[in-house]
């Protein structure tokens, strides 16, 4: 078992206890282990070998031990022992927001509730408003995160669902049989989530293609295998359907199984006051004749020319006026990966990044950025390990130190996440703030304020001098947590009055602010700065994430801070 494998488990441990109601300091310590593994840079298999591994610091001998087997053997009799001791609903019912393993002690131990059905039920009678420590608005949020839960249970990130698709389309593409191939769906239209994926072939010997597809290793379950179309679930749980058309179709299919279907309904109205019905199969002349015009549309650019339409980038397809926009010459010409010089939202290991300055500067420079910010966390978030006023002045000057040696093409800018705190005041003074080259401020405690409350606050933060941008707006986790109450439309006017940008958290966990808003926000004249909020050198590449929201966001090149050359953002900080 590798380390990550490993730390998988050791912080499953630290949950079971916790949930069995164990001493604090065991659990925690299993939790501070698995996290000291996923940051540990020395080989796992050197260290076990030389049995060095109780000379890191927070593994002792138990651990050690335990690690040691699993790397060795792929098991542990200690942690299969605990999963049976504890029921799986009880596991389950973390994922439901407001539910700590604390409180699921309690509802498990009073109540005898061991299923997420039974919790609702017990809600139903409110029985749960009645427990001590919850309460009748505890309880309702559990029946919203229970509701939530069912209707987020079949979705998944885009990024890992296009990871997962990656393999599968280059190995379609790569068949004798097959003439093309794209992916389709929500997939290829980048939305935040997918249902499942679509692949889409041109082929006119369907059959091995639908060998091909259900008899990867990576498919847990076949569910439907027909001719032309084949659905499966892969390991992991993501579902994919497989259609194979013909080559003459494969135009006309890729538009409709690329949708949304809003877009297909516009795009076919269209076609019909034109005369033609459009369909997957093709367009026909409404007036009898069984013609299908199909010979010379051979890209969807000449499927929209045929409509009178410019070509209308997938991304755009979700019926959000671009049928008029394509009818007017006004498609925007969305930004690009390539037009993204830098970011400024990432931490180090300075307060809960994976990796160091350096580090993160030499990824940086790989990805041929001009310039990198670093924003490390304020004091108010102790549990990210926040900096205090000492040694963030302290990382300013490393900063300082490490541009002026010259190691790195990549320009260092320092930063901070400051912490909003509660009233709207930031977590630094004006005269801390003043020594860093721009100021992200964000929420990370005390998110259950009322909607004017956050509101508020937020605003309160935006109108500090010294604030340069607002980090992940709205708190979301996709799949996981709720927006927190706020009036988002309040604050993008007061960012655009202060003049300050809202960032687009590009973590694919977060996609905040939201790609449906930022159109008109732009058009109000709210900035944008996309940020991949990066804790390791990996996850610098979350950026190409936030440009797939950004052009969902109908942003354009000159709209985000980060398309510009380092001088401009160093004359924009300076303003
Ligand atoms: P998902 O999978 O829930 O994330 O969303 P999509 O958009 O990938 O939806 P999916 O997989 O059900 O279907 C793929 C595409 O096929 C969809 O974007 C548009 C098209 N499509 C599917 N069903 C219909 C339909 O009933 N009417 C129309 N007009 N188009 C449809
Ligand atoms: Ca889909
Ligand atoms: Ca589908
Ligand atoms: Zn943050």
């Amino acid at each position: 078992m590798d380390k990550n494998a490993i730390a998988g488990i050791l912080s499953e441990i630290a949950l079971l206890l916790e949930l069995k109601g164990e001493n604090p300091f065991k659990f925690r310590a299993y939790q501070s282990g698995a996290r000291i593994l996923e940051s540990l840079e020395e080989d796992l298999a050197m260290l076990v070998a030389e049995g060095r591994l109780t000379s890191i610091k927070g593994i002792g001998k138990a651990l050690a031990l335990k690690i040691e087997t699993l790397h060795k053997t792929d098991q542990l009799e200690y942690y299969d022992n605990l999963v049976d001791s504890v029921p799986p609903g009880l596991v389950e019912m973390l994922d439901i927001p407001g539910l700590g393993a604390k409180k699921i002690k309690v509802v498990h131990d009073t109540l005898g509730i061991d299923t997420i059905e039974k919790l609702q039920e017990a809600c139903d009678k409110g029985q749960i408003a009645d427990l001590p420590g919850f309460g009748q608005k505890s309880q309702e949020k559990i029946v919203a995160g229970i509701k939530n839960r069912e209707a987020y249970g079949k979705r998944h990130l885009w990024w890992s669902a296009f990871e997962v698709a990656g393999p599968i389309l280059a190995g379609l593409k790569a068949l004798p049989a097959v003439e093309r191939a794209e992916h389709a769906g929500s997939l290829r239209r980048r939305m935040e989530t997918v249902g499942d994926l679509d692949f889409l072939v041109a082929s006119s010997d369907p059959q091995p293609v639908m060998d091909w597809f259900t008899g990867l290793d990576s498919v847990s379950e076949v569910t439907a295998h027909g001719e032309t179309k084949s659905s499966v679930r892969l390991e992991g749980g993501l579902q994919a359907d497989l259609r194979v058309v013909p080559p003459r179709q494969f135009v006309f299919a890729l538009h409709h199984f690329t949708g949304s279907k809003d877009h297909n309904v516009r795009m076919r109205q269209r076609a019909l006051q034109n005369g033609f019905s459009l369909t997957e199969w093709g367009l026909r002349p409404e007036s009898g004749s069984e013609e299908l015009l199909e010979e010379n549309i051979e890209s969807e650019t000449e499927l929209f020319r045929f409509l009178e339409l410019d070509f209308i980038p997938p991304e755009l397809r979700e019926d959000f006026g671009e049928i008029e926009a394509a009818e007017n010459n006004r498609i925007p010409h969305l930004v690009e990966a390539s037009d993204i010089r830098g970011v400024f939202h990432n931490h180090t290991t300075a307060s809960d990044g994976h990796n160091t300055l350096e580090e993160m500067a030499s990824a940086a420079q790989v990805l041929g950025w001009e310039y990198l910010g670093i924003a490390d966390h304020s004091k108010a978030s102790f549990q990210a390990n926040g900096l205090s006023e000492e040694r963030l002045l302290k990382q300013v000057e490393e900063i300082r130190q490490l541009n002026e040696s010259g190691k790195y093409q990549t320009r260092l800018l320092s930063g901070t996440e400051c912490d909003i705190l509660p009233t709207g005041e930031l977590d630094f003074s004006d005269s801390v703030l003043a020594q860093v080259d721009y100021v992200v401020v964000s929420i990370h405690s005390v998110f259950s304020q009322s909607e004017d409350e956050m509101t508020a606050r937020i605003i309160r933060a935006l109108e500090n001098p010294h604030t340069t941008m607002l980090g992940h707006l709205t708190g979301r986790i996709l799949l996981r947590r709720e927006p927190y109450n706020l009036n988002r439309q309040k604050i993008i006017e007061a960012a655009v009055a202060n003049g300050k940008i809202i960032e687009l958290n590009a973590n694919p966990s977060r996609l905040d602010m939201d790609w449906r808003l930022w159109r008109s926000a732009a058009e109000k004249g709210l900035l944008c700065a996309i940020n991949p909020d990066a804790h390791t050198t990996e996850g610098l590449r979350y950026y190409l994430a936030g440009v797939n929201i950004a052009r969902k966001g109908w942003l354009t090149k000159d709209q985000i801070l980060n398309t510009r050359p380092l001088e401009q953002v160093l004359g924009y900080f300076s303003r």
